[in-house]
């Protein structure tokens, strides 16, 4: 093994919803190995304040206009993208949604929605991605998979079934064009402090913690919340070629949540 393995100069790496949270932290990290770092959003206004943010980090990154959702907008930016900057070497689904809806108060509208942005997208941007892949001779497909991708929890019947298809649909990709040697992987964070958790993490009106921010802290052997930084290194070794023998794995990165059985009683 040489270092310069974990390396990703000259590979294109595109990161869905890359304007904040876990998209951005994880392209700063792509972009500080080496690569070229394109990334989409719904909002205009997002992408222009994002490719600002990017440039205080001196990072040269390319912002496009795209729901993952939309089929033949995809296929138009992934056309844009190698026009303008290259085939897509390393594609991060990170693009996602949560609805905290008690399932019998979700209506079905709802729950379609989570599931087209959180399972349909992945689908779709893969999709697009793999022929320009498979010319290569390589490639590298991270979803961002979940604690739902393996746990249910109250309020989230629509995320944790996207997120458990989301694995699935890794181990497909891996299965299918394991051949043309890409290799699709997931990365399962654990609870992470980002505006998607924020709602959790809220003081109480009368200055406590949330509920929910203890009862994490105290389900996490780590005894913390994950911080976009804790997914940067696993995210680079999935992109890099030093993951090139590792496919259709679910890379949990949560603290140890998923190995706990929660705090024994005194
Ligand atoms: P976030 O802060 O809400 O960011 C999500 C990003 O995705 C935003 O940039 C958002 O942009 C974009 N996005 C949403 N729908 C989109 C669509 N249809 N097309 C294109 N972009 C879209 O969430 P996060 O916490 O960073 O989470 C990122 C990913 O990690 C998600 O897949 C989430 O499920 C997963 N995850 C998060 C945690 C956690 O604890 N935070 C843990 C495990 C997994 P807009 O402003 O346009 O919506
Ligand atoms: C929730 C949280 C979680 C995290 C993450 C955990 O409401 O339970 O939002 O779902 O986002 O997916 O891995």
């Amino acid at each position: 093994m040489k270092m310069n393995d974990f390396r990703l100069d000259g590979r294109v790496a595109l990161v869905t919803g890359g304007s904040y949270g876990i998209g951005f932290g994880i392209a700063t990290a792509l972009a500080e190995a080496g690569a070229k770092i394109v990334f989409n959003d719904r909002n205009p206004e997002l992408i222009e304040k994002s490719v600002a943010e990017y440039k205080k980090l001196g990072i040269d990154a390319h912002g496009y206009i795209c729901d993952v959702t939309d089929e033949e907008a995809v296929t138009k930016l992934i056309a844009t993208i190698e026009k303008e900057v290259g085939t897509v070497d390393i594609l991060v689904n990170n693009a996602g949604i949560i609805k905290r809806i008690p399932m019998l108060e979700m209506s079905a509208k709802d729950f379609r929605q989570v599931v087209d942005i959180d399972l349909n997208g992945p689908f779709i941007m893969a999709k697009a991605c793999l022929p320009g892949m498979i010319k290569k001779g390589h490639g590298k497909i991270i979803n961002i998979c979940s604690m739902m991708s393996e746990l249910g929890r109250e309020t989230v019947s629509a995320y944790a079934a996207a997120k458990g298809g989301l694995k699935m649909l890794t181990r497909n990709i891996a299965s299918e064009y394991g051949k043309y040697n890409i290799q699709c992987n997931g990365i399962g964070p654990g609870y992470i402090e980002t505006p998607q958790t924020a709602p959790l993490r809220e003081r109480q009106a009368d200055g406590s913690r949330h509920p929910f921010d203890a009862f994490i802290v105290a389900k996490t052997p780590a005894e913390r919340w994950g911080k976009v930084e804790d997914l940067q290194g696993p995210a680079v070794f999935l992109a890099s070629d030093a993951s090139n023998f590792i496919n259709g794995h679910i890379l949990y990165v949560d603290g140890g949540i998923l190995a706990y059985i929660g705090k024994q009683p005194d």
